[in-house]
């Protein structure tokens, strides 16, 4: 019987361990305690016990309860300090709520993809003035004075020979003024131009790139792209390369994909041309080259640009490029 008590102490005290609110602490003192419970139970039994030992038992009988007792009361005493604590305590047994983890912004991210594939094509990262002399974004560029993209309808001044940059052109400039060949760069930064609508925003990002050296030719020109627009879409895009003009590069050409939504059959994206413009490009045109003394008996070289934002719309499928500047968090998350 001694054994039966202490059996009855030691499951009731684990039992009420695990309890973890007032109705399942109840229940395990009737369990225990009431008046059909385990001790009462035993206790009914202490005639069977011989005379000699019945104090004894009845003794440890007596303890059993009180120290059942004192633990009940002492964990229904906690759980009400608990329910009573004051509104704004810390509870430490809360779960932690997650952090709020940002990401990179979309045209960041394909700043950079652009950048891992260049750079794994052996270019250097350079970059220049945002704000710069009319001289470094038009005149050395050779865009003639009467150009369109001279005109205060495209070109945001701020003084008569100052603008903010329409291209980042300059800094290949820049870098030849400096340099001599070989030069493989790719030149990334924001541009400004007098536009606002769907498709064009007054700031943009662009990327282009120059390689001169003895010998470098269209074919040279065509491998780099091609190899551009296969790691940046996909191995399998179709592209081609259609003539255009550019005051700067001569022969021109514009670098098309294969419509991604339509994969050319002709849809709504592509103005039924099956076919999207990516990219601009061409050879460094000799009279940028005699701007920097660069001997053009020697050198030839190619450039291209493009706009970042409208890379990642075609990527992503974004069909306004203001969306990417309205910092709709709903909108960013997706990336
Ligand atoms: C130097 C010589 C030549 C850079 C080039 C393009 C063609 C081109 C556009 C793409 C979309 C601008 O962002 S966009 O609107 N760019 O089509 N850019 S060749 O040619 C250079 C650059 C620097 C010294």
């Amino acid at each position: 019987m001694k054994e039966d008590l202490e059996e009855i102490q030691r499951q009731a005290l684990k039992a009420l361990e695990s309890a973890s609110d007032l109705r399942q602490i109840n229940q395990l003192k009737t369990e225990f305690l009431g008046r059909k419970g385990s001790i009462t139970q035993c206790l009914r039994k202490i005639s069977t016990v011989p005379p000699e030992e019945r104090h004894v038992v009845g003794k440890l009988a007596n303890e059993v309860k009180t120290r059942l007792e004192a633990a009940f009361k002492k964990a229904v005493g906690t759980l009400k300090a608990f329910d009573d604590r004051p509104a704004d305590a810390l509870d430490v047994t809360l779960p932690g709520r997650s952090a709020f983890r940002g990401n990179l912004h979309p045209i960041t991210q394909i700043k950079e993809k652009i950048f891992e594939i260049f750079l794994r094509l052996g270019f250097e990262i350079v970059e220049g003035p945002s704000v710069e002399l009319d001289y470094y974004n038009f005149e050395a560029l050779n865009i003639p004075k009467n150009h369109p993209a001279r005109d205060m309808q495209d070109t945001f001044y701020v003084s008569d020979d100052i603008v903010l940059r329409t291209h980042t052109s300059p800094i290949q400039i820049r870098v030849m003024e400096k340099q001599s060949p070989p030069v493989r760069i790719i030149a990334p930064g924001e541009v400004y131009r007098v536009d606002s609508d769907i498709s064009h925003t007054p700031m943009f990002h662009q990327v282009e790139g120059l390689m001169v050296d003895e010998g470098v030719s269209f074919g040279d020109l065509k491998g780099i792209l091609t190899t551009f627009v296969h790691q940046i879409f996909d191995a399998n895009t179709s592209l081609r390369f259609r003539p255009s003009f550019f005051p700067f590069t001569e022969p021109s050409a514009e670098v098309d994909i294969r419509c991604v939504m339509c994969r050319g059959s002709g849809c709504r994206v592509c103005s039924q041309t099956g076919w999207l413009e990516v990219l601009g490009a061409g050879m460094v045109h000799p009279a940028v080259f005699e701007m920097v003394n660069y001997d053009t008996e020697y050198y030839t070289g190619f450039a291209f640009g493009m706009g970042i934002e409208r890379i990642a719309m075609l990527k992503y499928g974004i069909d306004d490029i203001r969306k990417f500047y309205e910092n709709d968090i709903r909108f960013l998350q997706q990336f």
